[in-house]
């Protein structure tokens, strides 16, 4: 090569360097929810066609298939995964070790040049870090097409662990009917943030969703119709088996709710015995709430009751089934108390741990239950006096079916508006004066779908909320703020656009292009 070849190459270098340059700064990145512990060291981590993914044990290859899977649209590259007792010197490594700070959940990645290890104590951890590899990436990981351009992660160590336990969402089948490709589809939405509970609201007065054998005519007729008098629509035993392992793929755990004893139109509709009077309602598809309930002292109603959970508890192998209890404003407390004791030894009784919306403290509850907080004071304080559990979904703070402001399209508004910095800014322990951090098991934001007749129209009230409760759920509390948060979040536009969902473009969020 002539001198004067050389400078125009050096120059044509020089030229190069001065487009963005790859970035080498840990501390810089923009995860939610946000890592509990951030080292950088300056270099970076460049994932290649030759890169390998490799597992030191069996029980890892699903989810290092579901790596593989993740990244392989936009990279091209196919990330073979292998076994390895050892470290390799290069490429991926996903090792379970002991590390008891870290939990069942938590994880460590150490991003050397060469060689990226997430490191758990159980493979939920690992699925875990790989959503933050996931989200350390460029946001153009998540194109569903290839995608020319350099792969990198800064280098350095994350070490990381969930705040709550208990960190899920709950979606509402009833009002709606929403299928199984839906619900799968906001399972995947989930995990991407650390989710790892699905609460799913399986029947209501608009609608019965879940198959029951010994009493079919709870889908045939309680699961016709929905809100707005629409076809409705309902999960086999199957189906629901199929969204039970889907999530647990993905470290999640469904917990199923019938709502009782109010509530429960769609079932007084489908069996008149269950009715004081001996009749069936006519089917609703309205809006109201608390005008319904099970006839609390006929003996039928707690065979009905202990069928429904013994053919639910057999399909579900998470610990939970939630009874509901809610706005019974038509059964008299001196019914309702007994009833809701006497379902909680029927859940017992198949050996399954008891969750009820708040009002269920008013009956004496035992003190592996657990109450869902969502509006009374005076039934968080009930909960804490008797020492059970708190989840924490404050209506005013965590509904996903709040509109975001007097003009969206969406949602209800009786718990107020919640834009995403409202939805954001509190901490579940110290919402409320008597739920201390040591009563809260963890936080639930509920979308009910009285107003949400799609996907769509699903997407767009949860998203960009549900990643601020993931951060709620998550990250310390001391560690959180919004004008950190809306910066993260101001990069996740980019990945909903590549999901292609529909989302609330919050002008409080400096949204990226
Ligand atoms: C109250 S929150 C309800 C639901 C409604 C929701 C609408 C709760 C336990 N009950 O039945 O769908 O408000 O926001």
């Amino acid at each position: 090569m002539n001198k004067q070849a050389f400078i125009l190459l050096t120059m044509a270098a020089a030229l190069f360097s001065c487009a963005p340059k790859e970035p080498t700064d840990l501390t810089q990145n923009t995860v939610i929810p946000k890592p509990v512990l951030v080292t950088a060291t300056g270099n970076s981590f460049q994932l290649n066609d030759e890169t390998g993914i490799f597992v030191n044990r069996d029980e890892l290859s699903s989810t290092a298939a579901y790596l593989s899977e993740k990244l392989n649209p936009a990279t091209g590259f196919e990330l073979a995964v292998q076994t390895a007792d050892e470290a390799p010197t290069s490429g991926i490594f996903l090792t379970l070790g002991h590390d008891p700070e870290l939990g069942d959940e938590g994880y460590e990645l150490l991003i050397d040049k060469k060689l990226l290890t997430v490191r758990a104590n159980q493979p939920a951890g690992i699925f875990r870090g790989i959503q933050t590899i996931r989200q350390l990436l460029p946001a153009a990981i998540e194109n569903k097409t290839v995608q020319e351009m350099d792969w990198t992660i800064p280098t350095g160590t994350i070490r990381d662990f969930p705040e709550y336990e208990y960190r899920g969402t709950m979606l509402d089948v009833a009002r709606h009917f929403l299928g199984v490709d839906d619900v799968k589809h906001y399972l995947d939405l989930m995990a991407y943030y650390k989710f790892n509970v699905m609460h799913l609201h399986l029947s209501d007065d608009q609608g019965w969703r879940i198959e029951i054998k010994s009493w079919p005519k709870l889908t045939e007729i309680g699961g016709s119709t929905e809100v707005g008098g629409g076809e409705g629509g309902f999960f086999t035993q199957e189906q629901y088996t199929e969204l039970v392992n889907y999530a647990a793929e993905r470290f999640i755990t469904i917990v199923p709710e019938i709502d009782m004893p109010g509530h429960t139109n769609a079932a007084l509709a489908s069996y008149p015995e269950l009715n004081c009077d001996g009749k069936a309602p006519e089917l609703y598809t309205g809006t109201e709430v608390g005008f319904s309930t099970l006839c609390t002292d006929k003996e039928i109603t707690y065979q009905f009751v202990d069928d429904v959970i013994r053919e639910l508890a057999e399909i579900t192998p998470g610990p939970y089934i939630h009874i509901g209890g809610d706005e019974s404003h038509v059964t008299k407390l001196e019914d309702y108390i007994p009833f809701i004791e006497r379902v909680q030894d029927i859940v017992y009784s198949y050996e399954k741990t008891m969750i009820g919306w708040d009002e269920v403290t008013l009956a004496k509850l035992d003190q592996r239950s657990i109450a869902q907080y969502w509006a009374s004071a005076e039934n968080a304080k009930n909960a804490v006096d008797q020492g059970v559990k708190v989840i924490m979904s404050p209506a005013a703070k965590a509904y996903l079916d709040m509109q975001y402001d007097s003009i969206s399209p969406l949602g209800l508004h009786w718990a107020g508006y919640i834009e995403v910095d409202t939805g954001y800014n509190w901490d579940p322990a110290t919402y409320n004066e008597s739920i201390g951090r040591e009563n809260i098991l963890g936080i639930e934001a509920p979308l009910w779908t009285e107003t949400v007749t799609n996907r769509s129209d699903m997407e767009y009230l949860v998203f960009p909320r549900l990643a601020g409760y993931a951060e709620i759920g998550w990250s310390p509390a001391n560690g959180r703020n919004w004008d950190d948060y809306k910066l993260r979040l101001s990069s996740h536009g980019n990945i909903y656009d590549s999901w292609g969902i529909n989302y609330y473009r919050s002008t409080r969020v400096p949204w990226q292009e």
